[in-house]
């Protein structure tokens, strides 16, 4: 049967729970994903030398990681050909800033010119930008950052952040698109604090000192980024939840939550629209923690479909679909290239649930219709929709990708130094 076949098939089985097929397909394609920069070189940019540091880790040896911006520049088009739907962002670290000749300035001194190259390859490639500031893997982020106790320390890095509240307004300038700026930071005690508020008084201070500078709010939109713990700070997080939670909506600016940074039992889905009844959007780091915040490939698992569920009903312009993920224990185009297919999945999967009939009958308290239909969609021909949504793209379908992935790993990846 010919991909068009198949899908004629699964129009008229999924007509029948009240599922149109095209306009769910229509409805995926429309929903932006940025895809973070940062799976291709296992988080170590091109600022610095030293190693990944700020409690959090990439673990693996695979070889043919990108070393150069031309090289990562090549791996992520050649994801993005894997990538069906409309229209993607790329998230940029401050640490990415690409330095020419012979040039270097810490990162309290980066400037839009040093990202001048993103932005060209951005506008190649059709992309929006994104971006965060990097307040780790630097010697002055040894301790602490925005929260230090050392104000030359947290001076550094109020004006890293300043400096990349312009590069994000840069960014969106050059692009046409809304750049989210999204801060996170690692600062947090490995044991038992003395002090638990003076390091969270300081990081709102900081905060209140960055946002303090003038920027087009209709252009960057501001995103903090909590975190539950990180490795050797196990006991203490500045940047709790409650604290960002507090501070986004005390002040404007948008909560981001990253699917691996709270308890493990905690369900990330049902927090989206408790936080969308307060505020205009919510951003999104989509990742996999397995056990602790171990940012494994995202898989088309119930928790992304959960995920998802959420995010398609309840609209998804109201969200920033971000992903998070770095793997460097298998070949990173195909890390890079499941995450990001997954993700545009499980949205598809959502907007081909009957979502209307399924609160319709939960108002009526008709429970025992909702699991039978919940269960008997599970059964529909999903990957016949998926497959044709991947040649509407113009890009490998799930039986072909891989192959052409591996004969990159052939041709040019093994080719490098
Ligand atoms: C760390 C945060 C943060 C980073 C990236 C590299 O726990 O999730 O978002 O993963 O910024
Ligand atoms: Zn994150």
């Amino acid at each position: 049967m010919t991909t068009e076949e198949r899908l004629a098939d699964a129009r008229e089985r999924y007509a029948a729970v009240g599922v149109d097929v095209d306009k769910a397909m229509e409805a995926a394609a429309s929903i932006p994903v940025s895809m973070h920069c940062w799976q291709g070189d296992d988080v170590v940019g091109f600022d610095q030398k030293g190693p990944l540091t700020g409690g959090i880790q990439t673990t693996g040896n695979y070889p043919y990681r990108a070393t150069t911006p031309k090289e990562l520049f090549a791996d992520i088009e050649k994801t993005l050909s894997y990538v069906p739907g409309r229209h993607h962002k790329l998230n940029l670290h401050a640490s990415y800033a690409i330095f020419e000749d012979g040039e270097w300035v810490d990162r309290n001194k980066l400037d839009p010119r040093h990202f001048k190259k993103w932005v060209e390859f951005a506008q190649k490639n059709h992309l929006g930008l994104d971006f965060n500031s990097t307040n780790f893997s630097h010697p002055l982020a040894a301790d602490a950052t925005l929260s230090s106790e050392n104000e030359e320390v947290r001076k550094f890095w109020i004006d890293h952040n300043i400096a990349c509240l312009k590069i994000a307004e840069y960014f969106a300038n050059e692009t046409g698109e809304t750049c989210l700026f999204n801060i996170w930071i690692p600062d947090g005690l490995k044991d038992l604090p003395a002090d638990r508020k003076a390091p969270r008084a300081r990081l709102k201070d900081s905060l209140d000192q960055i946002l303090a500078i003038p920027y087009d709010k209709s252009k960057v939109a501001v995103s903090v980024e909590s975190k539950v713990f990180g490795i050797g700070m196990e006991s203490y997080t500045v940047g709790s939840h409650e604290f960002y939670m507090n501070y986004a909506a005390a002040n404007g600016v948008l909560c981001l939550l990253d699917t691996g940074h709270f308890h493990p039992t905690e369900n990330v889905a049902d927090k989206l629209s408790s936080m969308l009844l307060f505020n205009d959007k919510v951003a999104l780091h989509v990742s996999r923690p397995v056990r602790w915040d171990s940012d494994h490939v995202v898989l088309f698992n119930d928790d992304l479909r959960e995920l998802a569920e959420e995010i398609v009903r309840n609209g998804a312009d109201r969200f920033y679909i971000g992903m998070d993920y770095f793997d460097a224990s298998i070949n990173r185009i195909s890390a890079w290239t499941n995450g990001m297919r997954n993700m545009e999945k499980a949205l598809l999967y959502a907007e081909l649930e009957p979502n209307e009939e399924f609160s319709r009958l939960q108002n009526e308290r008709n429970f025992t219709k909702v699991m039978s239909l919940r269960e008997q969609v599970k059964t529909l021909p999903f990957g016949a929709v998926w497959d044709a949504y991947c040649e509407k793209h113009g890009v490998a379908t799930e039986d072909r990708w891989f192959a052409d992935c591996e004969k990159y790993e052939q041709d040019v990846l093994s080719k490098r130094g």
